[in-house]
């Protein structure tokens, strides 16, 4: 074919493409799509309290082949409507690791070689959603090992093979070798292909394009970026505030619908550097805060000492929440913390264990949060860590292998150890309780 006629054709698929992208849009127009509004997530003019879970393996089970379990998932979908759940924080992408504490099958086998049937899981999850009026927030990288992540990242690069954490007890070096992720060129330029391909797809099954689904309440970033370990220098602050102003440019650029936000754990993921966790915040393109809050891994609290170290833990803990709020009221932005959670009592992983001190710490933390949001404050609402649903674990010793159910511990940690199971009736229903005040706040 003559050099000009491909030219002209590449030409008229582009427009009838840009066409049909428009009429998507306006045919999707009667319903808005997330925004703020000052220091509230808005939704068709009212406020928007996400009610919502983690569930990082929704797109996994929502996958046609071997690896899913759509029956699940529609199910485990319903429950959560049942109580009042209406978002989801969920996985997008995985890279492939040789390490036992991370997921197999991943969604990118290397450079470009993405598994379709796997990623066509996360279109049938947003599906589902979508009849069940929920939203989610979708995070497309992970500082952490368990889904390959940034680590990953740099091994394909350098070819050296991950130092699993778990295995070494080397966090700091391994939160060092995840954040050398920010300035490494290939790995961005890899990356960005990535959140190319996850932003502008076309979902198989509804056919709608993911930029003008409004079930997307925003694009995040990666799961707890940090700027590096925690003697993370000043340099390295400054790059990893311009990876994320840069990053969250270049989604908008790529979505003008949807909002960007950072995944970003709050002042504990920032050496305790209010200034930084302000920075990463204060880019035009993260629209909302996020900060999370883990009083056992930091050490607040003792599960095993559960009398002696809870009033510590709850008076570090309620600080953290309300010294967060604040910052986003001084920021005028919404803020989620999008995950908490607390051991089963005595730091069991079985589901016949009890979850006295859990079900209590969620009560303080939803009924702080509520009391807060009443008084109009900077509070866009919270996700609980976890939902493992229906899944049980078939193993002893509590770890994941290929093939066990997925849950929401993820396969760095013992399966069970902050999830909360579809048995979990008194948690269950202290969630409900506080699902149904929210929704009444709007
Ligand atoms: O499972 C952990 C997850 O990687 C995370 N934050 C803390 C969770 C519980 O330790 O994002």
């Amino acid at each position: 074919m003559n050099k000009l006629i491909s030219i002209c054709i590449a030409a008229l698929l582009m427009s009838a493409i840009n066409l049909s992208l428009a009429a998507e849009k306006a045919a999707t127009n009667k319903v808005d799509f997330f925004t703020t509004d000052g220091i509230h997530l808005s939704l068709n003019g009212k406020p928007y309290y996400v009610v919502g879970s983690n569930m990082w393996y929704g797109g996994y089970l929502g996958s046609g082949g071997a690896v899913g379990d759509r029956a699940r998932l529609l199910k485990e979908l319903d429950n959560l409507k049942a109580i009042g759940i209406n978002n989801l924080r969920v996985l997008a992408v995985s890279e492939k690791s040789e390490l036992n504490s991370a997921v197999h099958p991943a969604t990118t086998n290397g450079f470009g070689q993405h598994d379709e049937e796997l990623l066509a899981g996360l279109d049938f999850l947003l599906a589902e959603m979508a009849k069940r009026d929920m939203s989610i927030v979708i995070y497309l990288n992970n500082f952490w090992q368990w889904s390959g992540g940034m680590t990953q990242y740099m091994s394909w690069i350098d070819g050296k093979p991950v130092q699993d954490p778990n295995v070494t007890n080397d966090w700091e070096g391994f939160m060092e070798k995840s954040a050398s992720f920010y300035q490494s060129k290939k790995a961005q330029t890899e990356w960005r292909k990535t959140i190319k391909k996850i932003v502008t797809r076309v979902n198989t099954i509804t056919g709608k394009s993911y930029i003008n689904d409004p079930t997307i309440l925003s694009w995040q970033l990666a799961n707890e970026p940090r700027p590096g370990n925690s003697k993370a220098s000043e340099k390295e602050k400054s790059i990893y505030v311009k990876w994320i102003n840069e990053t969250a440019k270049y989604i908008h650029e790529l979505d003008s619908n949807h909002m960007v936000s950072t995944g970003s754990e709050g002042l504990m993921g920032s050496t305790n550097d209010e200034k930084l966790f302000i920075d990463a915040h204060a880019s035009p393109y993260i629209n909302y805060l996020t900060y999370h809050m883990w009083v056992r891994n930091w050490s607040w609290y003792d599960q095993k000492n559960p009398e002696k170290t809870w009033d510590v833990a709850l008076q570090r803990g309620t600080h953290y929440l309300h010294h967060h709020i604040d910052i986003a009221r001084k920021m005028n932005k919404p803020i989620v913390l999008e995950e908490f959670g607390l051991d089963r009592d005595m730091g069991a992983y079985d589901t016949k264990s009890t979850t006295h001190y859990r079900d209590k710490f969620y009560r303080i933390v939803f009924d702080t949060l509520y009391n807060r949001a009443k008084n109009g404050d900077a509070i866009a609402g919270y996700n609980f860590w976890a939902w493992n649903g229906e899944a049980r674990t078939i193993r002893e010793n509590f770890w994941w292998k290929t093939g066990d159910d997925f849950m929401g511990d993820p396969p760095q940690e013992q399966q069970g150890m902050y999830g909360v199971f579809d048995s979990d009736i008194s948690t269950i229903l202290i969630i409900k309780e506080y699902a149904e005040k929210m929704h009444a706040l709007k």
